[in-house]
């Protein structure tokens, strides 16, 4: 069945800190928030995915590691996010060999998507849906309705990624799209639980 839970989070350098805007992710019951910290040593990451694993265990909020398996099995996650160049989703369900563990995968074309459904993730991103300042090595720019018909046409739960704000998210909603994905809209907000209820507030109001 697919999933409907509007916002997920992705955290990458947010501007209220990493551990404000968990908080803020959970107290608002966002269902997913994901730890993106491409730049950072190990360490860091290690130690900001350990933090976030605190404040996320025992709520309604999964905690999904962007890329990097180690640093999942290390900190428990719950999940993985990999992209179509990372370790192969297989391979990591082997490895990380543990019930109810969720697997993410990006997806930036139909083919793509349809393809993933061979592999079952537990959801995919698809995208990016607009310009985005936030990754450089994107795939084209997918736009609305590609992304509305992607997301209609695979059996799997999917998450809109890729340029998505407060301002474009009803012209999403109208499209059929009911999960989105953010990065900046919340990360470069200095009030993170505002932005956050913003967004689901816009979806709420599309229900
Ligand atoms: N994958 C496709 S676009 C993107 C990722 C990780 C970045 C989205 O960030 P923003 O700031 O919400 O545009
Ligand atoms: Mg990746």
């Amino acid at each position: 069945m697919k999933e409907q839970f509007g916002l997920y989070l992705i955290l990458t350098d947010p501007a209220a800190g990493y551990e404000t805007c968990a908080q803020a992710a959970v107290d608002c019951g966002v269902r997913y928030v994901q730890l993106r910290m491409k730049k950072s040593p190990r360490e860091h990451i290690l130690k900001t995915a350990a933090r976030i694993r605190e404040i996320t265990r025992n709520t309604d909020t999964r905690f999904i590691i962007n890329d990097d398996l180690d640093i999942a099995i290390e900190t428990d996650a719950d999940g993985i996010h990999l992209g179509q160049d990372d370790l192969n989703l297989t391979t990591a369900r082997k490895k990380w060999n543990r019930p109810g563990k969720i697997y993410g995968l990006s997806t930036h074309s139909f083919e793509q998507a349809k393809q993933a459904e061979r592999l079952s993730p537990d959801y995919i991103g698809i995208g990016p849906v607009f310009p985005t300042q936030t990754k450089t090595d994107t795939a084209p720019v997918l736009g609305i309705a590609e992304t509305a018909r992607i997301a209609a046409s695979v059996n799997l739960t999917s998450v809109a990624i890729g340029g998505i704000t407060a301002g474009n998210l009803p012209d999403l909603l109208r499209a059929g799209i009911t999960n989105f994905c953010t990065v900046s809209a919340v990360a470069n907000s200095p009030d993170p639980a505002a932005s956050i209820r913003q967004l689901q507030e816009i979806r709420k109001a599309h229900i």
